[in-house]
């Protein structure tokens, strides 16, 4: 596989993270600003076996490259969704509630859903968001009936929908500041079924219990700032939690992973690299 120097979303993150505002879907060639490669971080249970494993997305070919275990290695899955260069957002969730994580992507406001992790056609495609959506996309099983559906996130405002299919938002609140330099992050952080959101600013990782505006209720340092760490939570060791996790590239375009499995400070308790160094 080739190697990944990625930041790219990062770029796009880094908008956010500046705080100025991000205008439209990212632009391909807007990911260049970190570094020449185009690449997102993500985490799901692409197998079904429980536990939740690294994904990374190339947008310059459109390629999905999907691990199965959280140790180095090759990918298990390599296979393409996406235009070359794709100019949408890569987003993984649930969708069909089957109990694996499959491969997405939101261009503009227009979501384009598949329910296996291989290539073909969207199995759903809806509208949730504006033509020229400025919001970052989450995802997760807000209401806890066991498919992930759609959220935006404007600045400080959560906009999240029940349903994979247009209409309106079923809950909006507030979380973060306005002008919110933290990323968003989505998980079940207190295992009881349902996904809710999160921010990591600085390596600082925010997460709240409830879809609804107050404060964290669970607050810990875990990794460096953005983009030195770029935040991918997920179930690392399949005990029903959503916990922290960083990816770190590097240089030569190997990636290490940080996974922990605790919501608290302290080292990670799985660390490998993929991709490693080509041997
Ligand atoms: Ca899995
Ligand atoms: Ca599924
Ligand atoms: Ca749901
Ligand atoms: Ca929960």
């Amino acid at each position: 596989m080739p190697r990944f120097a990625v930041v790219a979303t990062a770029a796009a993150a880094l908008v956010v993270v500046t705080g100025t505002t991000a205008t439209a879907a990212p632009e391909g060639t807007e990911f260049g600003i970190q570094s020449t490669s185009t690449g997102q971080f993500l985490s799901g249970d692409w197998d079904g076996d429980g536990d939740d494993t690294p994904g990374l997305y190339d947008y310059d070919s459109g390629t999905w490259f999907l691990k199965n275990s959280n140790e180095a290695g090759d990918p298990d899955l390599i296979f393409t969704f996406g235009n070359a260069p794709e100019e949408g957002w890569a987003i993984v969730g649930d969708w069909d509630g089957d109990g694996d994580d499959t491969i997405g992507l939101l261009r503009g406001g227009t979501w384009l859903l598949r329910n296996t992790n291989d290539t073909g056609v969207a199995d759903l495609t809806f509208q949730y968001g504006d033509d020229d959506e400025s919001g970052l996309p989450v995802t997760g099983d807000w209401d806890g009936d066991g498919d992930d559906t759609p959220g935006l996130v404007r600045d400080n405002v959560w906009f999240l929908r029940n349903a994979n299919s247009t209409g309106n938002a079923n809950t909006a609140f507030v979380y973060g500041d306005q002008n919110e330099v933290g990323i968003p992050v989505t998980g079940d952080w207190d295992g009881d079924g349902d996904d809710t959101q999160g921010l990591v600013r600085v390596g600082n990782w925010l997460l709240r219990n409830d879809t609804t505006t107050g404060p964290a209720d669970i607050a810990f340092a875990y990794g460096d700032a953005f983009p030195r760490h770029w935040p991918v939570p997920g179930d690392w060791d399949d005990n029903d939690t959503d916990t922290p996790g960083v990816a770190e590239p590097h240089e030569d375009g190997t990636v290490r992973w940080f996974l922990r499995d605790e919501n608290s400070s302290g080292p990670g308790t799985t660390v490998f690299d993929f991709p490693g160094a080509e041997q």
